[in-house]
């Protein structure tokens, strides 16, 4: 990626002041790789360090989260919060339980989560927290205590018009259930707007949970649209199992695609006759098993590989939606061989550059994360629209709204990226359209 000789040292300081934390120096280069063109238009956002203070948190917050395992032993984990940005509106953006969690991969996170936050059109900053907790294997119990654990230290940092968390990788409804419980506790408040991901009883939104997967097959239907085309007859390939993966293709199928794969961190499976998504829901979301059980229990037609790469599976569509980087150079190069006509990240930079350099030279519809999975954290800000006004919206008026800012999300990074002189470019587009925001909010702020 090309990067205007102005920005260098920009992210040259930002290398040298946050070493070793690589996948946060990636997802700063990739955008101030778009913004020489934004500068050469109006070169004032390069006064006042404002790009320098864009990509230093406003605050992080590092702590050490203490539990008692089934055997009664002490565990130990740490964990974090990055309150990126709040130029828009209280910080916003999921927790992450995952052991490969350190700094790093949070900032990179919340850096994201400030430009998407931005392009959604609501008044929500930018943030991200997590822990290196590992989930796999851990009984109820232990989730529980460790959730109580970890929010027993975070609360003091949140509040409805100051941070709010929700879900992300090992994180869904039944964490945020014990985190909102435990809030609740040490507050003394029933301040459903603090947390965004809750069950319907405790004032979550209908369509939350489906949102994510959900606005990013809007959006790729969008892009499919411009060339007049549709998901209609598509195969698709989407990587992961777990929540954006799974709404991501119950959306497909309603549109007519046929699911060819998906995967979690062990392998994938593919089905001749199209993934049947009731099996996948069951082993995934009842059982909490692994994908292999799939082919097990499905037999003919079906098969299960051990490691490998899914972006092998040919298809017209694909959907990268369980972790950053897990689609390489190597596999781009596949994908485009084998005929693939749009990629849709659902996961937060799931392309390595090299694998968008690949997309875009090819002329590849190309939804960059930060566009195609916004539709999660949007319905998020629906879901504290309804906790401020006591309201409960059905789901169809719900994935109605969600339809609209998906569409206006489209149509924003394709005329941005068509003003600045790179028609189809939704990368471009996605990194100026929501610098812009997040710049001007700044901007009018003072020196903040
Ligand atoms: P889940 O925990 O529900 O599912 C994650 C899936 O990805 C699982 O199948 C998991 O497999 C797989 N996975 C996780 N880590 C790895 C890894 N290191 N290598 C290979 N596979 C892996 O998380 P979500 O579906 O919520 O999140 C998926 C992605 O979408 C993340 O990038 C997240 O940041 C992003 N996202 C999530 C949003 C949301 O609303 N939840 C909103 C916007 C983006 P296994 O079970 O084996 O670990
Ligand atoms: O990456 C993301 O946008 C999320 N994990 C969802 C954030 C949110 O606050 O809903």
């Amino acid at each position: 990626m090309n990067i205007d000789e102005k920005l260098q040292p920009i992210l040259d300081d930002v290398i040298r002041r946050n070493a070793g934390e690589r996948e946060f120096h990636q997802a700063v280069e990739e955008v101030l790789s778009s913004l020489g063109r934004v500068i050469a238009k109006r070169p004032y956002y390069a006064d006042n360090a404002l790009i320098e203070r864009i990509c230093e948190p406003e605050r992080q917050i590092i702590f050490r989260v203490p539990w008692v395992d089934d055997k009664g032993q002490v565990q130990i984990n740490r964990g974090f919060r990055v309150q990126f940005n709040s130029a828009l509106g209280p910080y916003k953006g999921g927790i992450r339980f995952h052991p490969s969690v350190n700094v790093g991969i949070i900032k990179f996170l919340g850096f994201e989560q400030t430009f998407k936050n931005a392009l959604t059109g609501m008044p929500i900053g930018g943030g991200k927290g997590g822990s290196d907790f590992n989930p796999r294997g851990r009984s109820d119990g232990e989730i529980m205590r460790f959730c109580q654990s970890f929010m027993s230290e975070l609360f003091r940092h949140l509040g409805e018009y100051t941070d709010v968390p929700a879900g992300d990788i090992g994180v869904g409804g039944r964490e945020i259930g014990y985190m909102f419980g435990q809030y609740k506790r040490l507050t003394n408040r029933y301040e459903a707007g603090v947390l965004t991901g809750k069950a319907l009883f405790h004032g979550g939104s209908r369509a939350r949970k489906e949102a994510t997967g959900y606005g990013a097959t809007y959006f790729v239907q969008s892009m499919l649209q411009t060339k007049g085309d549709s998901f209609d007859g598509k195969k698709a390939v989407v990587s992961g199992s777990g929540n954006v993966a799974i709404y991501t293709m119950e959306k497909i199928i309603e549109f007519g695609g046929k699911i060819m794969a998906c995967s979690d961190s062990n392998g994938y499976i593919v089905d001749e006759n199209g993934i049947d998504l009731d099996l996948v829901k069951e082993i995934k979301e009842v059982r909490r098993a692994r994908i292999s059980e799939y082919a097990r229990l499905k037999g003919t037609g079906s098969h299960y590989i051990e490691g490998g790469s899914i972006w092998d599976v040919p298809c017209d569509v694909a959907m990268p939606s369980a972790t950053q980087n897990e689609l390489t150079g190597k596999d781009a190069a596949t994908l485009i061989k084998n005929g693939v006509i749009a990629v849709g990240e659902g996961a937060n930079m799931p392309s390595t550059p090299d694998a968008v350099r690949q997309f875009l030279e090819a002329n590849i519809l190309f939804a960059p994360g930060k566009a195609a999975n916004a539709g999660g954290v949007a319905t998020s800000a629906l879901e504290m629209q309804q906790n401020a006004s006591r309201d409960f919206w059905s789901f169809e008026e719900t994935e109605g709204r969600l339809a609209k800012i998906m569409r206006s999300i489209h149509d924003s990074c394709a005329e941005t990226a068509e003003e600045y002189g790179a028609p189809g470019n939704y990368v471009l587009g996605a990194n100026i359209a929501g610098f812009v925001r997040v710049a001007e909010s700044m901007d009018a702020l003072g020196v903040i």
